[in-house]
């Protein structure tokens, strides 16, 4: 693997793409990472989760810390509990961006885990713009959208595009901290800065490349794995699979092809079944990567 900030070759369009740079005040960011290091993290979308990734709630419609799960509404949201305990990020969320616009607010950790390949928005009339600020990160943190694997360096503000399949995480024990806005989509970007020249649409991405895997190793693997899928090891190997994309070009998105593949040579019907409905679940049917 090599690793090159540049920006994507011709035809791997990206739709997330650093927005901007924040320049942090390392000892009050390093006292509420801190704080965030004692936090209950909340089970929302433990679904999507292999190893440990979680996310805690510091902003929401109702300022309840417990309530994990996104939500449309009108308004924006208010500070909960452990919002209230990391002044720091609060103040520079307030800021950059008006927050009028703002439905909320979450850390996404992850230590020796990620978040398998998926879409977002796929429940939610709207859906949201998705920021993301890096708080703390390491060099096995990685994320991906659809065949493109990049590293989201500390202080970079990212729009993430989450109606284009991607994944992420840290493949390390070394946690990963992304501080995750969602804002009112109606609004454009640039109008969701208090400064619009702090929208800096056009920095460059750290891409990650792999090495390709050929077409013959990658049916060979298929048809191994086809030999040990039962549904004892499903879940394990689905989680293998879901990582293969971060060490090898392919597209995140293979992901749920391959377990299809996988259970049909198993020739277990309800393995079949279970690969497709996860596929329909993690990319959902409705709605289009953009
Ligand atoms: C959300 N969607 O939209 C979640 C985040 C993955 C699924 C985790 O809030
Ligand atoms: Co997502």
């Amino acid at each position: 693997m090599s690793y090159q900030p540049e920006p994507p070759p011709r035809g791997e369009k990206m739709h997330s793409h650093p927005i901007g740079r924040v320049e942090f005040e390392v000892s009050r960011l390093n006292e509420d990472l801190r704080t965030i290091d004692g936090f209950q993290m909340n089970q929302a979308y433990s679904e999507y989760a292999k190893g440990d990734w979680t996310t805690c709630v510091l902003l929401n419609r109702t300022g309840n810390k417990n309530k994990g799960l996104s939500e449309e509404y009108e308004g924006h949201g208010v500070p909960t509990e452990y919002g209230l305990q990391v002044p720091y990020l609060l103040e520079t969320v307030g800021r950059l961006f008006k927050t009028e616009h703002l439905k909320s607010a979450r850390i996404f950790s992850a230590s020796n885990g990620f978040i398998v390949p998926h879409r977002d928005y796929v429940e939610f009339k709207k859906g949201f713009t998705r920021i993301h600020l890096v708080l703390q990160t390491n060099d096995r943190a990685m994320n991906s959208e659809q065949r493109t694997v990049y590293r989201m360096r500390v202080g970079e503000l990212w729009f993430l595009d989450g109606r284009a399949t991607h994944s992420g995480g840290s493949f390390t024990e070394q946690k990963r901290l992304h501080l995750v806005l969602d804002f009112d989509p109606e609004i454009p970007i640039r109008n969701l800065f208090k400064n619009p020249t702090n929208y800096q649409p056009g920095l460059m991405p750290y891409l990650i490349r792999r090495p390709p895997i050929s077409k013959e190793k990658l049916e060979e693997l298929l048809t191994s794995l086809g030999v040990i899928l039962t549904e004892l090891t499903y879940d394990n190997l689905f989680e293998v699979v879901a990582k293969l994309h971060f060490e090898h070009d392919l597209d995140c998105e293979w992901t749920y092809d391959a377990m299809i593949k996988i259970a049909s040579r198993s020739g277990n019907g309800r393995l079949i079944e279970r690969a497709h409905s996860a596929r329909q679940y993690f990319l959902g049917g409705l709605r289009k990567a953009s």
